[in-house]
């Protein structure tokens, strides 16, 4: 049966940004799972909440509803133990990458792509994010995202983790991809869909990695739209 997921979109429903939906999009790929990802927008609060959710990724399987990243990757192992494991190092040593990815790479982008969100999105969704984002960073997201060209140095900085584990073994989960991987990829597939600034510079191992998950799972996130 095919599994349904609310997944944020912007102006043009195929624009798919969420990091949080990119992880659960490549979850599902690798589980090799069919789905059906239903273009959701900020302000279609009711799609979710009459399920009981807040925020998206959610997904309906069958009767089952789940919301949460984490939480699906873990339904999805315990409900589809006979396809490919999402955590070949199990599950305690992939909090750890839960955690880094929540508290340094997501804000991080966050801080150089915040205004290019906004003027992706679908003019209905732009008085609440700006509003929201506003309240949650203190200033407005023109001044978020001032001055990106002179911080994008510190930020590639910060990536140093990533790029030394990408310096010894192909994906962070090792020898082949696993949800510590979709983890990692989430904000930079989130910064893919709706801005041009180069997070990267292209010598960088994460960035041929980054290449490694766009082409996995038969392209699945090389054919949403996105810069390149
Ligand atoms: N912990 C959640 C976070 C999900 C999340 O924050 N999703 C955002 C989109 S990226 C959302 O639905 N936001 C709703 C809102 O801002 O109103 C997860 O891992 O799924």
């Amino acid at each position: 049966m095919t599994i349904r997921m609310f997944d944020l979109c912007g102006a043009e429903p195929e624009r798919r940004f969420s990091p949080f939906c990119w992880r659960s999009r490549l979850a599902l790929a690798h589980k090799g799972l069919a789905v059906e990802a239903v273009a959701w927008k900020f302000t279609d609060r009711e799609a979710i909440e009459s399920l009981g959710a807040k925020t998206v990724p959610t997904i309906v399987d069958g009767g089952k509803v789940v919301t949460d990243s984490w939480a699906i990757a873990e339904y999805l192992d315990d409900t589809y133990p006979d396809k490919p494991t999402l955590f070949p190092n199990g599950r305690a040593e992939a909090r750890f990458i839960k955690a880094w990815t929540e508290a340094v790479l997501t804000g991080g982008v966050a801080q150089l792509v915040l205004h290019d969100i906004h003027e992706h999105l679908d003019p209905v969704d732009k008085p609440y994010f700006r509003e929201s984002r506003e309240k949650r960073f203190g200033k407005t997201l023109e001044e978020v995202q001032a001055g990106r060209e002179e911080r994008v140095k510190g930020f590639r900085q910060s990536l140093m983790p990533l790029r030394l584990t990408l310096r010894s073994q192909p994906w962070v989960a090792g020898d082949t991809p696993g949800f510590a991987d979709h983890m990692c990829a989430g904000p930079f597939l989130w910064a893919r869909a709706i801005s041009p600034f180069r997070l990267l510079e292209n010598d960088d191992p994460i960035a041929e990695w980054l290449g490694r998950v766009l082409d996995a799972y038969d392209g699945v996130a090389r054919s949403a739209p996105g810069y390149d």
